[in-house]
């Protein structure tokens, strides 16, 4: 026993010391101080001893055991002590370091656009309707005077669907729906997509966007419509922005103009952004044709009412100075972080 208790005192200093984790001296601590352990198994057997014996191996055994649980507890402190300066290091942070950069998205500039024109109506308080993209022949061009003979309805300008069906070439379709569905005072804008049959190039596309307007009540004139395209452009383009009215013809207006600003780059002196005109052209806007109403079950000679409708690209273009529509199709990642 002796002997064993010796052996036990040698083997335990080696595996403590040779040990190198709080979990691995938990191990060795019930190998040999547990209730099944080698020491414990040990003095369990004190009682086959005789007298003389029992002193003596007593004792030992009692020295034994409270050596190991002192080498056990201070190499338990050791290995707590250094467990805890390693992660120390590896948990190190520096707070220094330079932050990741979070991507964040934004508007396209078409839509920016739109909803800055938006605000400027419903500011005027005007109301948003929206409407069908594929749309019959009769609310694309019959409703809004356009002839069965006119060009616009060729198939060079317009994608038709069927001989009846047509990807809407206007918002105006909009506008038709809402004069059939609702008495006036009508104060609304209709954006949204249109198309035609166009080549694309820098300034074509045969998908855009567009924003029209229309308002009908009693007693509307010109002057309304004048006030108002005005608004529009101090709100786009700065309280000293000029605009004139040019005549014009549309089929579902009567009179028609179209409506120009001054040039922002030359101030009306004529350049080259303008094309030496010393306007731009922004919008084509006119008195709803009484034809116009009256199919939509309006009675001209109570009501009347001014239309006008721009589009969102060129007006992008030049706020946002792009020089290629195409670039607004595209969805290259490098030009839509330019905005
Ligand atoms: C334009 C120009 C002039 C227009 C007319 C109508 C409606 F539905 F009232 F007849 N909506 N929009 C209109 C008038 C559109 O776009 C260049």
């Amino acid at each position: 026993m002796e002997t064993q208790l010796n052996q036990i005192r040698e083997q335990s200093e080696k595996e403590f010391s040779g040990c190198s984790s709080v979990k691995e001296l938990e191990a060795l601590r019930v190998k040999y101080l547990g209730k099944k352990g080698e020491l414990t198994a040990i003095l369990k057997q004190m009682g086959t001893l005789s007298a003389e014996e029992r002193l003596v191996i007593g004792q030992l055994a009692n020295a034994v055991r409270s050596e190991t649980e002192n080498r056990l507890a201070e190499r338990l402190s050791e290995l707590k002590t250094s467990e805890m300066l390693e992660s120390l290091e590896s948990e190190k942070l520096d707070i220094t370091a330079p932050g990741r950069k979070k991507h964040i998205g934004h508007l396209h500039p078409i839509t920016a656009m739109e909803d800055e024109i938006k605000e400027i109506f419903m500011g005027m308080g005007f109301s948003i309707a929206d409407g069908p993209e594929a749309e019959t022949d009769y609310y694309n061009f019959e409703a809004l005077n356009i002839p069965e003979n006119h060009p616009a309805r060729d198939e060079q300008d317009t994608f038709y669907i069927t001989d009846k069906t047509v990807l809407r070439t206007q918002t105006s379709t909009v506008q038709i729906r809402v004069m059939e569905n609702k008495k006036p005072p009508i104060k609304i804008i209709s954006p949204g997509r249109v198309y035609r049959s166009d080549a694309v190039d820098a300034t074509h596309s045969p998908l855009f966007h567009q924003v029209e307007g229309l308002v009908v009540d009693k007693g509307i004139t010109m002057a309304h419509m004048k006030g108002t395209l005005e608004t529009l452009m101090k709100r786009l383009y700065g309280e000293d922005c000029k605009i004139r009215f040019r005549p014009h013809h549309f089929p579902f207006t009567e009179p028609s103009a179209e409506v120009d600003f001054m040039c922002f780059n030359c101030k009306g002196a004529g350049c080259r952004m303008c094309k030496n005109e010393g306007y731009i052209e922004l919008l084509g806007a006119g008195m709803v044709h009484p034809k116009v109403l009256e199919r939509c079950g309006i009675d001209s000679n109570i009501y009347s009412g001014f239309a006008f409708g721009m589009g969102l690209e060129r007006t992008a273009m030049r706020r946002y100075n792009i020089q290629d529509m195409r670039l607004l199709y595209e969805n290259d990642i490098r030009f839509l972080e330019r905005f």
